[in-house]
Parts: C-alpha cells; sequence; structure tokens
C-alpha cells in the first residue's frame, strides 16, 4: 500500500465513523425547509449532498478545503518560484485535506506518469474508430469507457470484497484514470488537428506539463498555463452538473470510468462546460458580423443586446450560486495581465467585461450579471496556440476529474447509500400548496 493510500484510510476511518455517529444521533433533526420554487428551479439551494473536497460561497467563491484560489497559487508546491501551483498538490490537498511538501508532490507526478503506462491498445481502436469530426467530448468519453475493462473495482466487487473496503479499489482505479486522461486528451487533439501526429509522452514531466508537451506545447509558458487551468477547474463543490453526476452514478456501485464518463456527459452541456467553447464561437460571431477584431465597446455592447433579444443567453455570464465575479475568472484575468496584456482576445474579453453585467441586469431576472469561468479561458488558451475551440471543454474534464474522483473515494470511505431522492406528481405539488385549478 503506498503512502498517500495508508494516510488516506488512516484520516478516513474516524471520519467514516463520524458520519456513521452523526447519523445515528442527529438523523431526526431539520437542517433546511425546502420551498416549491426550490424544488421548481433546479433544487437551487437544497442542501442535500456531503462533499468534502471543496466548497463555493456565493460572494466569495471556490475554497478547496479551506483554501482560496490566491491562497492555493501561494502555497501549493510549484516547479519554480515564479510558476503556478501543480494540480498534483491540489489532488493531494483535496483527497487528505492537508497542504503536500514537494515531495509528496513528487510521488504523485512519478506515480501518475508510472500509471500511465498501461493503457490497453484497445482504448485508442475505439478512439480511431469514432469519426474525426465527431466532438472531443464523444471521443474523450468512449475512451473513458473503454478503459472501464481495467476496473479493479469491479473486479473487486465481483470477487466479494467487504463493503467496508470499497475505498481501496475505487482508489486504485480513480489513480488509474487521472494519470491516463491526459495521454487520451492529447491523442484526441493530435488525432483531430494535428494529422495524427502523436508525441509520446515524457514521464520525467510533471501531469500537466506533459499534457502540454503531448499536445505539441513545450515552451515554459503554456506548462504554466495549463499548469493553472487545470487547478481552477478541478472541483467546484458537489452539486454541479459533472459533480453531482459523478457521485449519483457512483453511488450505484458503478466503477470510476462510469461514474466519471457520466459526469462528463454533463460537463458537455452548453450550459454548464461547454460553454468555454461557446464563449469563443459567440466572440468569433461578434467580429465576423461587426467586420473586425477590435470592435468598440460601444458595437460589443450593440451585440450582446443583440444576442439576448434574439432569446439566447450570452455565454460566460452568470451562475447558479455565484453571485460576484468568479474568483476563477478574476485570476486568469491576472495572469493574462501579466503576461500577455496586448493580446487582442484579451482585450476583448475585457470589453465584453466591461458592458455585459450592465446589460443582463437590465433583464430585470438574471440573479448573477458576473463573468464565471467560461468568460476567459478560452481566450487564454488561443492567445497562447491552442486555437481549437472543440478542445477546450475537454480540458476542462481532465481536471474535473481531480475533484469529483476523489470525492468518489470519500464517498465509498463513507459507506454512502445509493442515492435515490423521491419526486412527486404536479398533483401532489398542488395539493401540498393548497393551490386549486
Ligand atoms: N445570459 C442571458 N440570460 C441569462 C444568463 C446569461 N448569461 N444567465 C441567466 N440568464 C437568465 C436565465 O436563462 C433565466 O431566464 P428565464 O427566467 O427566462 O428562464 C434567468 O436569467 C434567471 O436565471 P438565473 O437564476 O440567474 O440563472 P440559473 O441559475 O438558472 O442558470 C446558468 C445559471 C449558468 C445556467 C446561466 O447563468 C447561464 O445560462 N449562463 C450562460 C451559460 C454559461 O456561462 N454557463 C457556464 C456556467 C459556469 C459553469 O458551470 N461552467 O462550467
Amino acid at each position: 500500500m503506498d503512502y498517500i493510500k495508508e494516510k488516506l484510510i488512516t484520516i478516513g476511518r474516524p471520519q467514516a465513523e463520524l458520519v456513521k455517529k452523526l447519523q445515528k444521533e442527529y438523523g431526526d433533526k431539520v437542517i433546511q425547509e425546502v420551498t416549491l420554487d426550490q424544488v421548481f428551479s433546479g433544487m437551487r439551494g437544497v442542501v442535500s449532498l456531503l462533499t468534502c473536497t471543496s466548497k463555493l460561497d456565493p460572494e466569495e467563491g471556490i475554497r478547496f478545503r479551506g483554501y482560496s484560489i490566491p491562497e492555493l497559487r501561494e502555497k501549493l508546491p510549484k516547479l519554480k518560484e515564479d510558476g503556478e501551483p501543480l494540480p498534483e498538490g491540489l489532488f493531494y490537498l483535496m483527497l487528505l485535506g492537508e497542504l503536500p511538501s514537494h515531495d509528496d508532490v513528487k510521488f504523485l507526478s512519478q506515480n501518475w506518469a508510472e500509471r500511465a503506462k498501461n493503457i490497453p491498445p484497445h482504448v485508442f481502436n475505439v478512439i480511431d474508430s469514432v469519426p474525426k469530426s465527431a466532438h472531443p467530448m464523444i471521443q474523450f468519453n468512449v475512451a473513458i469507457l473503454a478503459m472501464s475493462t481495467e476496473s479493479h473495482f469491479r473486479r473487486a466487487f465481483l470477487a466479494g470484497l467487504d463493503k467496508k473496503e470499497y475505498w481501496d479499489p475505487m482508489y486504485e482505479g480513480v489513480m488509474d484514470l487521472i494519470s491516463r486522461l491526459p495521454i487520451i486528451a492529447a491523442y484526441i487533439y493530435r488525432r483531430v488537428f494535428h494529422n495524427e501526429q502523436y508525441i509520446d509522452p515524457d514521464p520525467s514531466l510533471d501531469w500537466a506539463g506533459n499534457l502540454a508537451h503531448m499536445m505539441g506545447f513545450d515552451s515554459e509558458e503554456v506548462k504554466r498555463l495549463m499548469r493553472l487551468y487545470m487547478v481552477i477547474h478541478a472541483d467546484h463543490e458537489g452539486g454541479n452538473v459533472s459533480a453531482h453526476t459523478t457521485h449519483l452514478v457512483g453511488s450505484a456501485l458503478s466503477n470510476p470510468y462510469y461514474s466519471f464518463s457520466a459526469g462528463m456527459n454533463g460537463l458537455a452541456g452548453p450550459l454548464h462546460g461547454m460553454a468555454n467553447q461557446n464563449v469563443m464561437h459567440w466572440l468569433e460571431k461578434m467580429m465576423d458580423e461587426l467586420g473586425t477584431d477590435s470592435p468598440t465597446t460601444e458595437q460589443v455592447r450593440e451585440f450582446a443586446k443583440k444576442t439576448l433579444d434574439s432569446g439566447n443567453v450570452i455565454p460566460g455570464y452568470g451562475h447558479a450560486v455565484l453571485r460576484k465575479t468568479d474568483p476563477r475568472f478574476t485570476v486568469q484575468l491576472d495572469f493574462a495581465n501579466k503576461y500577455i496584456p496586448d493580446a487582442p482576445l484579451i482585450k476583448l474579453v475585457k470589453q465584453v467585461y466591461e458592458v455585459v453585467p450592465e446589460i443582463l441586469v437590465q433583464t430585470g431576472k438574471v440573479k448573477n450579471p458576473w463573468p464565471n469561468v467560461d468568460a476567459i479561458s478560452g481566450s487564454l488558451l488561443s492567445s497562447y496556440g491552442i486555437t481549437e475551440y472543440p478542445v477546450y471543454t475537454m480540458l476542462f474534464g481532465v481536471s474535473r476529474a481531480l475533484g469529483v474522483l476523489t470525492q468518489l473515494i470519500w464517498d465509498r470511505i463513507y459507506g454512502l447509500p445509493i442515492e435515490r431522492p423521491k419526486s412527486q406528481t404536479l398533483d401532489w405539488f398542488m395539493e401540498k400548496v393548497g393551490f386549486k385549478a
């Protein structure tokens, strides 16, 4: 057993006992009342999930095990003093609840590089059998499902493993899966956009640096951006579509590949992770229609109004929980201002930021008029040469694995049951509130 796994279960067992004790002693305490509006508006604010990896505050944004993004950038290990934190460090923090040392992060980089060596050939055959024109998220997802032939969890379950030990094969599967995602994503990227000119992994590199390398970007600048991208997209507490779905499917004791694949299908929705690609389509359409790549702020305002008037959303703006500018947007803007202040796309992102919140407020219905993570991430990637928009959601997915799969291990440590909320008919709701048609 590796030392991280040993540490995990040493921390995990008492936590699992605590959860059981809480439930036994306080199980009948009412923690919240739920309104009809909450049910009909997508369960907004209904507390119904136990998630330990991160927590989202509407005003402050995300905190990973208590640490905000600026704190993570200061405290997590980096390869260089002026670099970005390594995603390996964030994974360690989310898994164990404590900050890692440089050695911990090095252990994870090496462990993942080793595990990534054994992707079975049929996974690449499955990808190759899908048309290149298929969206990268389709190719990514079939590859994830194809990897489930390797599932430790499925094998252990069939062998009759004691359920108290389910966390162990889940950990092994999660570590394998995370280690392999950069190879899969880079393979799809090179297959679709670089004429199948594949680049071998370099096991001496860190997880995100290796992804940039296999995609064909060997500069320190792109690797630094990739580390930042992989850290900020990793988790957004438990209720977002990709996290919730992964957790829900895992609750049926589906293996990590099935569970994560389900989450990725949710990430591919335009109101969730696919928004990062749609922002680029929207900006491109604006430049095409206006016939310039440096429109005036007034032109941007008019274009945004036209989008709303045509019954469409402005991608990259709004959020179901956040009520301020997303700190994941802010950190990317700071990064851009520091390294590429004159990039035309970044200038456009700033113009959009100047006018869109006010226009959304004027609709009188948008609860959060501020930009989310997707309002800038594509423009940043594109400014660094990763210009192929359709891969942006897949890169988001590689990062999201870190958070949702860590939580999946904890779900099995806690021994959480199959999830099964109650639904009701319209008649039931009408009767409940005393409404007579
Ligand atoms: N543009 C136009 N209208 C918007 C809007 C936007 N950016 N954001 C919200 N609205 C509208 C809603 O469509 C809704 O309209 P109706 O009442 O006519 O249905 C109304 O304002 C109230 O919505 P809300 O309560 O403010 O927002 P929701 O919690 O329902 O939805 C969304 C949150 C993120 C889905 C929404 O803001 C949206 O569609 N944004 C654009 C897409 C986007 O950027 N998605 C990525 C979100 C972050 C993420 O998950 N990244 O992966």
